[in-house]
């Protein structure tokens, strides 16, 4: 009969692939491990992907320095925060380069959003004012602060 040799048919197959079953948990946890170190490893490799949100705060003209500048700074910046530890001193000199709010803006921008590796945890998608909340203690603040009001800088971290 026809069902009959479909379900002797089915076992039968059952039966060969029996031994790999213990194999499929496995098998399937390390295809999934595989595919978030991939997406970790292209995130940390790829160049930042800027931020436009402040735009309309930014008046271009009033940048004290060419746009790529600031792309070096946050460059700057993501090196003292990366690793165990912050550079503080580093952050507070690249601060003190800025000169108006514009540039302030202008450098989140360029900062944008970025993963980070920071000791055994990763920053994923954070941006300057987020990683600067995280590295900086309250007192490493008021002084990053300071530094931007003493040049009459309004904005704040
Ligand atoms: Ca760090």
């Amino acid at each position: 009969m026809p069902v009959k040799f479909q379900n002797e048919k089915r076992s039968e197959m059952n039966k060969k692939l029996l031994p790999f079953f213990p194999y499929i948990a496995p098998a399937i946890g390390v295809i999934i491990l595989l595919i978030i170190v991939y997406l970790v490893y292209n995130n940390l490799t790829k160049n930042s992907k800027r931020d436009d949100t402040l735009n309309n705060d930014i008046d271009e003209n009033k940048l004290t320095y060419l746009k790529s500048q600031y792309l070096v700074f946050a460059d700057t910046i993501e090196t003292a925060i990366a690793g165990y530890g912050t550079d503080e001193q580093t952050i507070y000199n690249v601060f003190s380069q800025l000169e108006n709010d514009n540039d302030v803006l202008e450098l989140i921008q360029a900062f944008g959003k970025r993963w980070i590796i920071n000791g055994l945890s990763l920053y994923y998608d954070a941006s300057l004012p987020e990683l600067l909340s995280y590295e900086l203690n309250s007192e490493e603040r008021s002084k990053l602060n300071q530094i931007l009001s003493n040049k009459g800088i309004k904005t704040k971290f």
